[in-house]
């Protein structure tokens, strides 16, 4: 049984309508990462932590998958073979375009964690510093995010499936952001092949078998549909 693992960065959703990080005009350059995607900054200043992300989950919620992220979702129903989606994407085009085996390696927009007990519930749209936790009623109230400097989520998980994965593919990725940056190493450390599927070469262009540049919507679909005929 083939398996088939595709880690996705904000470049797949660039298309929706949601900004990338590190592109013109991406938010790493309209926001400080360090007062806005970190704990200590989250300390310093969760005001402005929740209006960052206050306004990306309403981008999100007026954003539509484009067709990548339908072209995954057809590969993971249609495909003679296991598909995994590994996001560090915080919205949910790809669970809305139909995908059902995702992992949100850096959290999710629509996920609260009360950082007193560790309390999690689905966030409402707007969070506020002042909200008190459901469980322990603390006003320590986040975004369920996984900021720089923590421990990203299902680890353990991605690692093994990289382990058993015979193709890994990276799709509008900058490959900045570490571990994610380095799966394609361990992918083909383990024997698997790897295609680079993103804009303009990453900056980890060079550890990929192969590379392809150009919008997501359409390199995905042109990729799908060679996988599918391929069968
Ligand atoms: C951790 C929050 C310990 C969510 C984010 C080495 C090993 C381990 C860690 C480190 C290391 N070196 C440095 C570190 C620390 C740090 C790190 O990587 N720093 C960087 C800046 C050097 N990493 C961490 O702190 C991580 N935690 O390491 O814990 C540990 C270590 C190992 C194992 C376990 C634990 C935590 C990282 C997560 C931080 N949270 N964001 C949010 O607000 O969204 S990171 C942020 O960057 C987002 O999550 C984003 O998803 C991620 C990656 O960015 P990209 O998705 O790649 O987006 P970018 O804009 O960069 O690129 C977009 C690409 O798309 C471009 O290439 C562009 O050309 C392309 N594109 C644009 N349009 C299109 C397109 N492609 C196709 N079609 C288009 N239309």
């Amino acid at each position: 049984m083939t398996k088939i693992v595709i880690l996705t960065g904000a470049g797949i959703s660039a298309e929706s309508g949601l900004g990338t990080f590190r592109d013109v005009g991406g938010l790493w350059t309209r926001y400080d990462l360090n007062e806005v995607a970190t704990p200590e900054g989250f300390v310093r200043n969760p005001a402005l932590v929740h209006e960052f992300y206050n306004a990306r989950r309403r981008n999100c919620l007026e954003s539509t998958p484009n067709a990548a992220h339908h072209a995954l979702a057809r590969l993971e129903k249609d495909y003679p073979g296991e598909v995994r989606i590994v996001t560090q994407n915080v919205d949910d085009l790809h669970e809305r375009a139909g995908s059902r085996a995702v992992w949100h390696m850096h959290g999710t927009l629509s996920g609260a964690l009360c950082a007193a007990c560790g309390h999690r519930w689905p966030a409402p749209r707007e969070m506020r510093a002042q909200d008190r936790c459901p469980a322990c009623t603390a006003a320590a109230t986040r975004p369920d995010i996984v900021w720089f400097g923590e421990m990203p989520y299902h680890m353990e998980d991605i690692w093994d499936a990289l382990r058993a994965a015979d193709l890994f593919v990276a799709i509008g990725t900058s490959g900045n952001v570490y571990p994610a940056a380095a799966f394609v190493q361990d992918a083909a450390r383990a024997g698997a092949g790897t295609l680079e599927l993103n804009l303009e070469p990453s900056d980890t262009v060079t550890d990929f078998d192969a590379a392809r540049h150009g919008p997501a919507s359409i390199l995905v679909p042109e990729w799908v549909e060679e996988m599918l005929s391929a069968g």
